[in-house]
């Protein structure tokens, strides 16, 4: 099949149905719509091409915090939604976790737009029965800040500070402060950004062996991974800011980071190997 160079507005896209890609399942997350990072070309492209019964989005799909400060809406991240809601009519489950960025849509637990259900979380049964926690990621920011001191309290400090989290951007943003970052807090700390990845894994890996599944399904941090360093199966879906990485269960129950790239752009001119109008990450 032809791969036509991807995330061109100005050239036409001719894929082949039959070469699409089918999964048992695909987890997206990160994706960050209504902000200038998100790479929204190349995920409709992606979503063109790829196609699963059952698609999470795992939160941070759209950028619901910065849309507030200024509008940042071309047709591209439009499309993404209409994509979405057109997958959902053709029969795929959607099921929306909400994260930090799009926590408005919080309020909507329990029910579902254009076919799109929306969830605080969920726990997917792999085709092999093996059962995996799916959440954005977003509640454990605090144990990851706090790690020493919440190991040495215990565990009933563990769960507060986790509940705490929970309502912690809500009232931020309700009483009109800015976002607080964690990546932009761990960068800050530079001692600490070398282990963050690594205190939010173990963090939500806990989370995955306490309610006693085989593992969790997350995003969040924008780093896609798949592997057991924490006692359970931690795999995360990384983002479409940077990474353009999506996650994918296999019809025999084996799970995949898919990583969208551009074939051809080692052979492109540098000024055609970026998509246009997206400027780099903010
Ligand atoms: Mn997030």
């Amino acid at each position: 099949m032809l791969q036509i160079p991807l995330g061109f507005k100005d050239q036409p896209l001719d894929f082949d149905p039959a070469a699409s890609r089918r999964f048992r399942a695909l987890f997206i997350s990160d994706v960050h719509l209504g902000s200038r990072g998100c790479q929204a070309d190349l995920f409709l492209n992606f979503l063109r091409d790829h196609d699963a019964d059952v698609i999470y989005l795992v939160g941070d799909i759209v950028d619901g915090w910065r849309m507030r400060s200024s509008w940042f809406w071309p047709q591209a991240h439009n499309d993404v939604v209409q994509k979405l809601l057109r997958k959902a009519r053709k029969g795929a489950r959607i099921i929306y976790i909400p994260g930090n960025h799009d926590e408005f849509l919080r309020d909507y637990y329990g029910t579902h737009f254009g076919g799109i259900e929306v969830s605080e979380s969920a726990t997917h049964e792999a085709a092999d029965g093996k059962k995996f926690l799916v959440l954005h990621g977003d509640v454990f920011d605090v144990v990851v800040c706090h790690a020493r001191w919440l190991a040495y309290l215990g565990d009933w400090a563990y769960d507060f500070a986790i509940f705490a989290n929970r309502h912690f951007n809500f009232f931020r943003r309700k009483l009109g402060f800015p976002y607080w970052s964690l990546s932009k807090w761990a960068k800050q700390k530079v001692k600490n950004a070398v282990n963050f990845i690594g205190e939010f894994e173990q963090a939500v890996a806990l989370e995955a062996r306490k309610q006693n599944v085989e593992g969790v399904i997350c995003g969040h941090i924008h780093h896609a991974a798949i592997h057991d360093l924490y006692g359970t199966r931690y795999m995360n879906c990384g983002d479409w800011v940077e990474s353009c990485t999506a996650l994918a269960e296999h019809f025999d129950g084996t799970f995949e980071l898919l990583s969208w790239t551009i074939p051809e752009a080692a052979a492109m001119p540098p000024e055609l190997s970026a998509p246009k109008g997206v400027p780099a990450a903010a």
